[in-house]
């Protein structure tokens, strides 16, 4: 009977929204934010070409001087040639592709440059880091001049794997850059971390000399970047260790596949995006280490650089925090004893408030090659799950994608297949923590995680509930509730006025929630920002729903903005956009 009253007033809701002309609230937020103090106006959202899908627009950066954004273009194709684009800002309202540098081919420039990953901006220069051929080769370092589009430095980066995000310190003398080390076996269901080649996760730290020169036949000098480059490699860390202090680590939740042992560990160990120490003077750099579900810190001290230590992120526990983990059942948020998430955070912000340190997480959540669903484990603890027929149904937890190598009562049995553990599992284990967090950069504690609020918001919403957790490409409610849900994975952190803010964006639902976080412990919530039309149906196109998948979020202060006014800056993966939206006081 309540369902039934359900459907009906979803049914007049639908019916609601197709009768009457579109209000501008079901498709883009605009006007102020009362409890921030802020007013948010989307300004332009450029396309950059008439194409859609995942790694059209990945990380972005921009240089204050030169008004130019600088955004990877990572389309997955066998025939579009990969590039970095840089955008010109000098009209905000109107931006336009300055330049598109192209810089490989999909299947590899010479078999030597693969897929480029991140990029960092210094000074009209923009750094990029580039997968090798294979992607699972030592990695590049390049550096544009972005104004004209000229290679000024190239490096390769020895034992750097899948080089992912990267850092350029504001001095300009240093780049930081996450080598991811993903192994080739990656795409395939099941496979075991110990088949060759898996490299280690590392860190790569680039000293940078800037020389100039002038070539034979030109009047002005062109600059020229050399690099002296140092590996991190997270084995010599957990060499460092004792098996006590490894296995504590191991306790308090860093996640190392069971299959591998302490000699081995760092072949599972992805860094995925790091963060440098907001005061330049401070040499540290944080860095996310996602699927593993930890951070570390890195001590930047010239000739003494080292990883110090690794900070485990623990489980979410969902007995006690509500959560949607069921796509067949519609909205419905619940708590779930024996249900338990990694955090496994992707980007990750360095900022100082009134006068200390914290690190700010997005906890996405990313599966590895393995992962099941509840129903498909042999056995389930009947000591926590009192009615296993229950949750192993759909509408439950049995379609929910969780971890089959942790959760189980007596461990992990390596004598069995990675899908056929037949001890009982007392703790179902899913991917991401569909929320964000603060830490003290001091010490890895969390001083603040924000629990259900973003599925909670989002199912409150006017127009955001029509599309509770859809994905990215397509309006599909509920569809991702049972993988992680909405996946807020990117991050920005800005000072504006006297306060502090965070904008945290949404993979699967587009756009940006809006916190006041003067106040760490307590941070406030102010708007969901997006502008994405919810009340499409299904079959709507995707170039039609709007900005899609949040992959960058840049703050540009008032005095580097041409508009005078501050600005968020998004790349939009899925939508091949990146929008402008201008902040000011209201
Ligand atoms: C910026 O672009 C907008 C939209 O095209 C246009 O109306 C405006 O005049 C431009 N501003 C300047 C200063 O050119
Ligand atoms: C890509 O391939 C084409 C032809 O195969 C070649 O001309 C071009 O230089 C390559 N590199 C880039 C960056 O496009
Ligand atoms: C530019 O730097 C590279 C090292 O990255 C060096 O090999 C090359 O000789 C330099 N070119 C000039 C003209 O200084
Ligand atoms: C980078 O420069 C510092 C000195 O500023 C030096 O101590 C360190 O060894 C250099 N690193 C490399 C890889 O050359
Ligand atoms: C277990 O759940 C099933 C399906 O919801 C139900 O039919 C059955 O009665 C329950 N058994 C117990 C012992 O509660
Ligand atoms: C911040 O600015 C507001 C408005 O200008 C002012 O009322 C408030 O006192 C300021 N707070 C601090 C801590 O400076
Ligand atoms: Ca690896
Ligand atoms: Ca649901």
């Amino acid at each position: 009977m309540k369902l039934a009253v359900g459907l009906f007033s979803l049914g007049l809701a639908v019916l609601l929204v197709s009768s009457v002309p579109i209000v501008n609230a079901q498709q883009e937020f605009s006007g102020c934010i009362p409890k921030l103090g802020l007013s948010l106006k989307r300004l332009s959202s450029l396309k950059a070409g008439a194409w859609e899908g995942a790694g059209a627009m990945e990380v972005m950066d921009y240089d204050p001087f030169s008004k130019l954004a600088a955004i990877v273009e990572a389309r997955r194709s066998a025939t579009t040639p990969l590039a970095l684009l840089i955008v010109n800002y000098a009209n905000v309202s109107a931006p336009f592709i300055h330049r598109r540098i192209m810089v490989s081919n999909s299947s590899g420039e010479g078999t030597f440059v693969g897929t480029p990953n991140s990029v960092s901006v210094w000074n009209g220069f923009a750094a990029l880091s580039l997968d090798g051929v294979p992607f699972t080769a030592s990695g590049i370092l390049r550096v544009y001049h972005m104004a004209s589009g000229a290679k000024v430095g190239e490096a390769v980066m020895q034992g750097c794997s899948m080089p992912d995000s990267i850092q350029w310190s504001k001095d300009g003398s240093r780049i930081v850059v996450a080598c991811e080390g993903e192994p080739t076996t990656q795409e395939i269901l099941g496979s075991d971390p110990e088949i060759e080649p898996n490299p280690s996760g590392a860190i790569a730290i680039a000293n940078v000399t800037i020389s100039s020169y002038t070539p034979a036949g030109a009047d002005r000098p062109v600059a020229n970047f050399s690099f002296a480059i140092k590996l991190l490699d997270f084995q010599v860390y957990i060499d460092s260790l004792t098996t006590l202090a490894y296995n504590n680590l191991l306790d308090r939740g860093l996640r190392i596949d069971p299959r591998l042992t302490k000699v081995t560990a760092a072949k599972d160990i992805e860094p995925e995006y790091i963060t440098l120490h907001s005061d330049p003077n401070v040499l540290l750099a944080y860095v996310t280490v996602q699927e593993n579900n930890a951070v570390a810190s890195i001590d930047l001290t010239p000739g003494q650089e080292r990883i110090l230590s690794i900070w485990p992120l623990g489980l979410k526990d969902w007995g006690n925090t509500p959560v949607d983990p069921s796509d067949v059942d519609g909205t419905r948020i619940r708590k779930f004893k024996g249900l338990y998430s990694w955090y496994q955070p992707d980007t990750i912000v360095h900022s100082i408030i009134g006068g200390k340190p914290y690190l700010f997480i997005a906890n996405e959540g990313d599966t590895k090659a393995e992962s099941r669903r509840v129903k498909e484990l042999a056995n389930l603890d009947s000591t926590v799950f009192p009615n296993v027929t229950t949750i192993r149904q759909d509408n439950e937890l049995g379609r929910l994608t969780v971890d089959p190598l942790f959760g189980i009562k007596k461990g992990y049995d390596r004598s069995q297949g990675w899908d056929s553990q037949t001890k009982p599992y007392n703790r179902l284990i899913a991917y991401g923590g569909r929320s964000w967090s603060i830490l003290d950069a001091t010490n890895g504690q969390v001083v603040f995680e924000s629990g259900s609020q973003i599925e909670t918001t989002l199912a409150a919403h006017p127009a955001a509930s029509l599309c509770f957790n859809t994905d990215r490409d397509r309006n599909d409610p509920d569809s991702r509730s049972d993988n992680a849900g909405p996946e807020p994975e990117a991050l920005e952190v800005f000072q504006f006025k006297n306060k502090t803010y965070a904008a945290i964006g949404l993979e699967r639902m587009g756009g940006m929630l809006l916190y006041d976080v003067t106040v760490p412990k307590t941070p406030v919530f102010g708007a969901y920002v997006y502008n994405r039309n919810f009340a499409a149906p299904r079959s709507a196109l995707t170039s039609s729903l709007g900005d899609l998948a949040p992959e960058g979020i840049r703050f540009v202060e008032a005095k580097d903005s041409r508009t005078g006014n501050a600005l968020l800056l998004v790349s939009n993966e899925i939508s091949a956009t990146v929008s402008a939206w201008e902040v000011r006081s209201c």
